[in-house]
């Protein structure tokens, strides 16, 4: 990769004729704005009720100072992590009110071991991944966290969902977006067709207005995203890149400075935003961290209509066909240009 030495980099910037700057998230989807090209009454008021569990859950996020929702329930999910009380209250969110309009057959989720039902009437045509609260560990210190959902249709002709109707490659997404409780609470979401969008949550009227039109991650950045305290356990491949992207190479943009949450939705918006790279590998055993139905492939699909790449490292991460709902794989994504250099180290190339 060489860049001139007065490069800049560009980072996302709001388009020049801010034109639908400021209207509301309910409008950009009623209006068709998402560019989903079929889109049905039924696929409209699906993103409607995951936008509302964003305002419920927000809410809820805002207050997490409070004894009453801080603080450990004592259970632990199906990672085995320890359920904070509010994963659970984020995940009955979603539950309550997806299961509501009958429009989502099922919902996987990272809180529920089995896949749950949520409509058995045949009319019911989509299926919702989720991560009700990636992140959860930074709540107690008060880091950003994030929710995470993805949008599969069901098969037309059979009534009811199995779990074996959510292992399919993320290309088949429909929609996939999140939640970011940060400094704001802001939410992009895509169809794939017509850009990736953000929308960020004005609490005093209780509405999401665009503030994010069309973002497009630059063609390369100047940050990167790993935890290097899990160098020991890392391929030498991944070793000899991280050495790589620190060395002192300012011509070709290097030293990429390091940025790091330990929050995926945080530092993936970032990248989205920023540009540069975002990578958790797998360890020398190949076994990976992030989950493929609900962080992998939302993240994937959303910096692919962005114009970036997401890659296991190896291959493209909308490709991969999922063996079991929690399933994980290596993640990298960011710029194109960043993956590549990525994925050269991993073959070997460099
Ligand atoms: P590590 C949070 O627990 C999470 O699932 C993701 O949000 C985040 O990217 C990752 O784990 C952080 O893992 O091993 O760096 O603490």
């Amino acid at each position: 990769m060489s860049l001139s030495s007065d490069h800049q980099h560009p980072s996302w910037r709001p388009p020049e004729s801010p034109s639908r700057i400021g209207i509301t998230l309910e409008t950009y989807i009623l209006e068709g704005m998402l560019g989903f090209p079929a889109a049905t009454g039924a696929f409209t008021s699906l993103l409607n009720q995951l936008v509302l569990t964003a305002k419920l859950v927000t809410s809820k996020v805002r207050r997490a100072g409070l004894a009453n929702v801080l603080g450990y329930t004592g259970q632990t999910n199906v990672q085995g992590e320890s359920v904070q009380k509010l994963d659970e209250v984020a995940n009955e969110t979603l539950l309550s009110v997806l299961g509501r309009q009958g429009h989502c057959a099922a919902m996987v989720s990272e809180e529920l071991g089995d896949m749950r039902v949520l409509s058995s009437d045949p009319r019911a045509k989509y299926l919702v991944v989720v991560d009700p609260l990636d992140g959860s560990s930074n709540i107690d210190v008060n880091i950003s966290i994030g929710t995470i959902f993805g949008v599969l249709r069901k098969e037309e002709s059979k009534a009811g969902a199995e779990p074996s109707d959510f292992l399919r490659p993320g290309r088949d997404l429909l929609a996939a977006g999140y939640v970011l409780y940060g400094s704001s609470t802001l939410l992009v979401i895509t169809t794939g067709l017509g850009g990736v969008h953000g929308f960020t949550y004005d609490p005093t009227v209780g509405e999401f207005f665009l503030s994010h039109e069309d973002i497009r991650i630059p063609e390369h950045g100047a940050t990167y995203s790993i935890n290097e305290g899990h160098s020991a356990r890392w391929p030498e491949s991944v070793r000899r890149w991280n050495a790589w992207i620190k060395e002192d190479a300012k011509p070709e943009g290097r030293p990429y400075g390091a940025r790091y949450v330990g929050s995926l939705v945080a530092d993936a918006h970032r990248t989205l935003l920023k540009g540069g790279i975002f990578a958790y590998p797998a360890d020398r055993s190949g076994q990976g961290k992030l989950r493929l139905l609900y962080e992998a492939n939302p993240f994937a699909f959303i910096f692919e209509a962005a114009g970036g790449k997401a890659s296991t490292g190896i291959e493209r991460v909308l490709d991969l066909t999922p063996r079991s709902l929690h399933e994980r794989v290596p993640l990298v994504l960011g710029s194109p240009r960043d993956v590549d250099d990525f994925e050269q180290f991993m073959r070997g190339e460099r």
